[in-house]
This record gives C-alpha cells, structure tokens and sequence, in this order.
C-alpha cells in the first residue's frame, strides 16, 4: 500500500453537491482526484486523547510513534486494495469533539468534515469513560447530517493494552455498537496493526458496496430504455398513404 499524498486540509475538497447536479456531484465525489480511482471518504471523529491520531498514523504508516500534534485535523490519502479492486481512501483524522453541560458540541470544521465523508469511525478510549458516553449522541449527530442516508460507521474501542485501568467495559462496547448498527473493532493502537487495518478495511468494503449499489440501478435504466430508432421512410409513408385515403373515405360518405 503507498502513501499518496497528506497535510491536506478539508477545505480544498468539494463538499458533496457544492456544484452540478446531484448525479453529477455524486460521481465527482466517487473518483479520486488525485488518482483517477473510485474514492472512499473516511471521517475519524471522538473526544480528545482517546487516540484518533494515533489510529489514523498506525492505519497510513504502521508505526505508533506516541506523541501526536494536538488538532491537527490533517487529511491524507493513499490506494487500498479491496477485493481486486483498487481504491483511493482519503481519511480525515479530526480534532477532539467537546462536551458540555448541554451535550455535544461540534464546531462548523467537524461538521463539515462529518458531512464531507463516506464513512465514519468514532473512536473512544476504554480508560475514559466520557469519551464512551459520547458515542450514542455522536452516531446521532453524524446520522443527521446526512439525512435520507444511513452513513456507514465503525466504533473503534482504543487502549485495549490498559485493561489494568479500565473504565469501560469491552462487552459494553459492544452491546452499543449493535444497539447502534455498527461494527465494532477493540484495538489497542499502540500493540496491534491488524486491528487496525481490519476497522477500515471493513469499512472500506462497506462504502465501496454501497457506491456499487448506487451507481448498477443508472447503468440499469440507460440500458433498458429503447433507444429511439432513426425514423423509417418507407413506414412513414406507408402511414401517411393510410392516413390519406381514410380521410378520402370519409369525405366521400359525406
Ligand atoms: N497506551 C496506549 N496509549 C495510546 C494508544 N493510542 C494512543 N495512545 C496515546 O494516547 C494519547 C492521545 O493520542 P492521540 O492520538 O493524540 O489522541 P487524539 O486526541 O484522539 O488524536 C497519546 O499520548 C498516545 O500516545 C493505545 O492504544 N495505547
Ligand atoms: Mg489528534
């Protein structure tokens, strides 16, 4: 897998239906600009410290390197194979989601990142248990911004190499992603690749079905409807003699 290309920032893409007509700005928001490939948009959203950065540096590079930028917000891309097929995936780690006495709190830069995506992992940490309460109200909120959709998301229970001081328990990660229809991933970023990579390829897979879906019914139409065929003359004017001597024949009754 190569990395194509990061330090982008969500501004330089087009919001879905920023221009054109819908089907127009659906298959523009389907193809990488950058590659040409079908495009999967991925958001990772939660509160802060509960390793999004993380995730998202393990899933491009591998590596777990410990000690992140805050907020950075940075958007990277790279080609991922999923089944045979090669796609651009363009992940967008994002900064932490504030809570407040009133409930969440999302500034315009999250929204529009949620709002941008194809997909979303939320993520939060077993050894913070707020960041575990966030979860159902922020499904929520990514589920309406994109109303009329349902949006694919996996949950992503991070830190599971402190199990030592847990504050929530895996099984109840669990019981919410279901409650939720979700996919759920417990993963400890800092010990494990694998898990990693399966929480997006999962997802991945998921986008990727639903674009195929979305676009079959369009090739589906185009192919089934008639195509007109170029006008007949000897038929029109077979018609046209028909039609004639009708109208002589009711002239002469007359
Ligand atoms: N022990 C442990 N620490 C982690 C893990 N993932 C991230 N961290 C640490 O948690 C802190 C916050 O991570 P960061 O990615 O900056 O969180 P973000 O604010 O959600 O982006 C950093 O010190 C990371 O090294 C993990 O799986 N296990
Ligand atoms: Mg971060």
């Amino acid at each position: 897998m190569r990395l194509i290309q990061n330090m982008c920032t969500i501004a330089e893409y087009p919001t879905p239906g920023s221009s054109g007509s819908a089907a127009a700005a659906s298959i523009d928001c389907c193809l990488s600009a950058v590659s040409g490939r079908r495009l999967v948009k991925i958001a990772v959203v939660g509160a802060s410290g509960v390793g999004k950065t993380a995730l998202v540096v393990r899933f491009l590079t591998k590596r777990f390197i410990g000690d992140y930028e805050r907020n950075a917000g940075n958007l990277y891309t790279r080609q991922v194979q999923i089944e045979g097929e090669t796609l651009a995936i363009q992940v967008q780690d994002t900064p932490g989601v504030q809570i407040h006495e009133q409930g969440l709190s999302c500034n315009e830069q999250l929204n529009r990142c949620i709002r941008w995506a194809d997909a979303v992992v939320i993520v939060f940490s077993i050894i913070d248990y707020k960041s575990y309460e966030l979860i159902s109200q922020l499904h929520q909120h990514v589920q309406q911004l994109h109303p009329g959709a349902r949006l694919p998301v996996v949950i992503v229970a991070n830190k599971a190499d402190l199990l030592h001081i847990k504050q929530v328990e895996p099984q109840h990660g669990l019981q919410l992603a279901n409650m939720l229809g979700c996919t759920f991933y417990e993963v400890s970023v800092s010990e494990n690749y694998n898990d990693v990579y399966n929480a997006f390829h999962v997802l991945c897979k998921e986008v990727s079905h639903k674009q195929q879906v979305a676009s079959t019914p369009e090739k589906r139409r185009t192919s089934l409807i008639p195509r007109p065929k170029s006008p007949n003359m000897q038929d029109l004017k077979r018609r046209f003699k028909q039609a004639l001597s009708a109208k002589v024949r009711t002239v002469t009754s007359v």
